[in-house]
């Protein structure tokens, strides 16, 4: 059978009955929490603040155990933040559920609730803003407070007995008209607080796309055709729109470029502060480099090439007067993010970069508007800042960056790996001819040599496209004649130190993957 709230069941009370219990404090909750959030969050819109909800997903990114962060990042690779985010709305959900049950039985302990949520909401935006950081969470706690009074308090006049009561002396119909009046509210503030955010972003791009870049005073080295293998494996220069990308921001950080500064100093004999004009002023180079993660896996795509335009890093140096001592460049991000690499490898005469431009373009605010640093050979999370704003000369024992403390390696040069793109894993494909091709890399070393073999049969050297830069991969082919039945692939590259990949799979904790990529076809 059925019932509504009307006919109260008389057959089978208890099963039917606790259905609306559970449904009603669930609303109570959702409505005290959307509200404050919603509304807090506005509130920093206006403000130009954190939003309470943003900074407690930066603190969730930044103290959850480094084991579970790698999990997540292998798991869920670059959709990890979305998977936090929803994460954060399953823990809301169940915390709403919990204030709802609270709000009908221990108002006190439902106030005591919200109470303690904002008090996190404010911890955690603090010393994003000054002061300013804690007014969105305030405000918002405020609302829920607010909210929760107004939802479950009864009216004076009471008015027809008919369903039973939501919170002692609270019908159902009264909770369902304020609970419509709490939600229109916030939507409205809501939608006032989306247009305020969406202007801002619309204007700092539209300012971002207008910059001129000027033009390199050496260009990077020209691609011929020859570098474009084909077949379908990943091109020589990736787009920006499909490079990888992976940082702990969990809303990018938006960088108005008059208020931009970049802050050389510490082990320095002048420090010094730049203006983005000041510092194109020094000018700019041109190069194709390969970036890539230390948390790829074998056979990963956390790992893009792009001619990226920038200050040489050793202009920089020079002007400021690097001590002697100094063994660590460190550098921090706008979002307050770190990583360092030694002093030797920013002066041993590789292309490291003051990046400004990326294929072309400004640096999208994905990756890093208005500069970041690019530095070839090194993984990404030890040389790459993002939304750079300082570069700060110390020791690498005084210093660590921030994913050190969380168990990977100070020291992070990129390994030598190889990919197979085609045929893709799993497939089928006809006898006869096929191609197998893809990509290698040793970045600052070079690719040498590229071998593929099908089971245990002879390594067969492939063709690798021109070498356009050691800084950059190469795409590989070799032909292959496919004879039926299930097969499986394996690659290996050597670089040109002369050191072939070793074979056996090592996990990317705490210095990078190791070990052969294989692949999976059927031949019919
Ligand atoms: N500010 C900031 N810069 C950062 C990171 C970050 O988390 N924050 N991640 C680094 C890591 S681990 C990598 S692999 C590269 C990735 O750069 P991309 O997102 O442009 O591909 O950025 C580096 N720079
Ligand atoms: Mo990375």
């Amino acid at each position: 059978m059925t019932t509504t709230a009307e006919q109260p069941p008389l057959e089978v009370p208890d099963a039917p009955v606790r259905a609306h219990r559970s449904a009603r404090p669930l609303g109570i909750g959702l409505v005290v929490f959307a509200s404050g959030i919603v509304v807090g969050w506005s509130v920093a819109q206006f403000l130009g603040a954190t939003d309470p909800i943003g900074a407690v997903g930066s603190r969730v990114i930044d103290h959850v155990p480094a084991a579970v962060k790698d999990w997540a990042i292998r798991t869920f690779g670059t959709s990890d933040k979305v998977a936090l985010e929803v994460g954060i709305v399953v823990l809301l959900l169940l915390v709403s559920f919990g204030v709802g049950v609270a709000a009908r039985r221990r108002p006190p302990v439902a106030q005591g609730i919200v109470v303690a949520m904002g008090v996190v909401g404010m911890l955690s935006a603090k010393g994003t803003d000054g002061i300013g950081a804690y007014v969105p969470a305030l405000v918002g706690t405020v609302v829920s407070l607010l909210a929760l009074w107004f939802v479950t308090t009864p009216p004076v006049t009471r008015g027809r007995r008919s369903a039973p009561d939501l919170v002692p002396g609270l019908q159902r119909r009264d909770f369902m008209i304020r609970a419509s009046a709490v939600g229109a509210a916030t939507a409205t503030v809501g939608a006032i607080g989306y247009g305020v955010r969406s202007g801002r972003v619309t204007q700092l791009n539209e300012a971002a796309a207008k910059i001129s870049l000027p033009t390199p005073q050496s260009a990077a080295p020209v691609v011929g055709a020859d570098a474009a293998i084909g077949h379908g494996v990943e091109p020589f220069i990736t787009p920006n729109d499909s490079f990888y990308r992976i940082d702990t921001a969990l809303s990018v950080p938006r960088i108005d470029l008059a208020d931009w500064r970049l802050r050389i100093d510490g082990m320095v004999d002048h420090p010094l502060t730049l203006t983005f004009d000041q510092l194109l002023d020094l000018g700019v180079v041109e190069r194709i480099i390969t970036m890539c993660c230390v948390s790829n896996e074998v056979g990963g795509k956390l790992i893009g090439n792009a001619r990226w335009l920038g200050v040489p890093l050793t202009k920089v140096l020079e002007k400021v007067g690097v001590q002697r001592g100094a063994t660590q460049v460190a550098s921090e991000s706008d979002d307050g993010w770190t990583c360092g690499f030694p002093t030797s490898v920013a002066l041993d005469g590789r292309d490291a970069l003051i990046a400004v431009g990326m294929n072309g373009e400004p640096l999208p605010p994905e990756h890093g508007f208005p500069v970041r640093l690019v530095v070839p050979g090194l993984y990404g999370y030890v040389s790459s800042t993002k939304w750079l704003t300082r570069i700060n000369l110390t020791t690498m024992e005084d210093f660590e960056g921030y994913w050190i403390p969380r168990g990977w390696s100070q020291l992070g040069p990129v390994k030598t790996q190889s990919r197979i793109d085609v045929p893709r894993t799993g497939t089928s494909v006809s006898a006869g001819r096929q191609v197998i091709a893809g990509v290698a890399w040793a970045q600052h070393r070079g690719i040498s040599k590229v071998e593929a073999r099908v089971d245990d049969g002879d390594w067969m050297e492939a063709t690798l496209s021109t070498d356009v830069t050691d800084d950059a991969w190469r795409q590989w082919v070799v032909e292959w004649d496919a004879v039926p039945g299930d097969h499986k692939i394996y690659v290996r590259a050597t670089d040109s130190t002369g050191v072939t990949q070793p074979s056996e799979i090592s996990a990317p904790d705490p210095d990078g993957a190791t070990g052969w990529h294989s692949i999976r076809v059927s031949v019919s």
